[in-house]
């Protein structure tokens, strides 16, 4: 890529996780990196403060949101990208059961404006366009595992929201011949995982609770099954998708499956806990069996860590993913590297830090209980 002249990404959703390693990741290959930035009272650039600190020249933040169709058309216009990697979205599953028409007014009109955007300016030629697609979309599968040819039956407002940004992207590739690509990737993770994900839940709350800080770690389905990656991999992967010389869709996935009970179980593990599960379905609870080590100084053997609540479960569940990326292993040479174990102990890792510190600032109950002054 010439120096003087680099290749030009949009970015949506580039506060987010993917969005920051994305952001990351093409600062590494030489580009401009344009990212949209939701307006927000408080600070929401915690995952890329780095990149605004090293890459000034090169790393440029604009305010606006996706649901702004006039808005994005103005950026598009503005930055004249030769990449659009839309990762913006209302991305919780959970979260789409209560807000459903904001999660479809974001997730399937977001990428439309988009697409709008590039066909009306006459960039079509230009900007490819990359659509952050779900293994959410096969929802209730008819097949194990899934690749590009499992039909899609979504059983979530997201999903659903998520199949319409799908069709869209295809249907713009073929009708106006736009590089549009959907990379339909499974459950992929990280430390900068959102807090409200099982795994990073999960992650979270036991380091908390290794160190004295806040209780057990409330579930709902422990049965579901999921096929984890790293999020670091699945980036490299979306960048891939837009090199190709024609625009295709790709599964991405480790091609392993586990469940939410053994994620649970890997994370205590790193933490030197072995679990005790006790009852079943909605007053399941998770306790400590045994303790190695001194990662986890606030627990003793038979306290709790983790607790079923049914307000956890959802409407409608997907119970089971597990993908088949063998077309991208074939055509983009594509691997995934890090596996679940160590997926998790990088998590573990990361918030046994955070919580060591957070413990480390906390001031003890007789200190605030002793007078202040003589
Ligand atoms: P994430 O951490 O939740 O990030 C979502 C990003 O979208 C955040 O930057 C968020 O901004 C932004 N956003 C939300 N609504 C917006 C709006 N109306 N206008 C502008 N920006 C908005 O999600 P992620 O895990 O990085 O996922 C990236 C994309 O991949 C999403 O589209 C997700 O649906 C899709 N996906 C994710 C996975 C996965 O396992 N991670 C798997 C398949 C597909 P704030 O920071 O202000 O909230
Ligand atoms: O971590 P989750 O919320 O991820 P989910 O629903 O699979 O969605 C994620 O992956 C999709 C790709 O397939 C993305 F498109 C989407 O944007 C998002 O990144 O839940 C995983 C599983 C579910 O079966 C859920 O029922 O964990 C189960 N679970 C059990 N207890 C829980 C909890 N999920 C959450 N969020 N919180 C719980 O307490």
């Amino acid at each position: 890529m010439r120096k003087d002249h680099p290749k030009a990404a949009f970015v949506t959703g580039v506060t987010g996780q993917d969005g920051s390693y994305m952001a990351e990741f093409l600062l590494s290959q030489g580009y401009a990196v344009h990212g949209l930035k939701r307006p927000s009272s408080v600070s929401n650039t915690q995952r890329i403060e780095p990149l605004m600190q090293d890459a000034p020249q090169r790393f440029f933040l604009h305010e606006g949101d996706l649901t702004d169709s006039a808005g994005m058309a103005r950026l598009v216009q503005q930055v004249q990208p030769d990449e659009i990697y839309n990762l913006a979205a209302q991305s919780r599953v959970d979260v789409s059961f209560d807000a459903p028409a904001y999660t479809a007014t974001v997730d399937a009109l977001g990428p439309l404006y988009l697409l709008e955007a590039i066909r009306l300016l006459g960039l079509a030629g230009k900007t490819r366009f990359y659509q952050a697609s779900t293994s959410e979309l096969f929802g209730h599968a008819e097949e194990t595992p899934q690749s590009e040819t499992t039909p899609f039956r979504p059983c979530s407002p997201y999903g659903v929201a998520k199949l319409y940004a799908y069709g869209i992207t295809a249907t713009y590739r073929r009708a106006y011949g736009l590089h549009a690509c959907n990379g339909i990737l499974f459950n992929h993770e990280s430390p900068r995982r959102g807090e409200g994900f099982v795994t990073r839940k999960i992650t979270r709350g036991l380091a908390r609770l290794a160190q004295g800080l806040g209780g057990p770690v409330s579930l709902g389905n422990l049965d579901a099954r999921r096929d984890w990656g790293h999020a670091r991999d699945y980036v490299r992967m979306q960048w891939l998708m837009l090199q190709q010389p024609e625009p295709e869709d790709f599964v991405i996935a480790t091609g392993q499956s586990a469940s939410v009970r053994d994620f649970l179980c890997l994370a205590a593990d790193e933490l030197g806990l072995t679990l005790r599960f006790q009852g079943a379905g909605a007053t399941e609870a998770a306790f400590v069996a045994r303790i190695e080590g001194d990662q986890a100084p606030a627990l003793r053997v038979g306290d709790p860590v983790m607790v079923v609540d049914p307000r956890h479960f959802r409407p409608l569940e997907v119970p089971a993913l597990c993908g088949d990326a063998t077309k991208a292993g074939k055509h983009l040479g594509w691997r995934p590297e890090v596996t679940l174990p160590q997926l998790c102990a990088e998590m573990v890792a990361a918030d046994l830090a955070a919580a060591r510190r957070e413990a480390a600032l906390r001031v003890p109950d007789h200190a605030m209980a002793e007078p202040v002054g003589d």
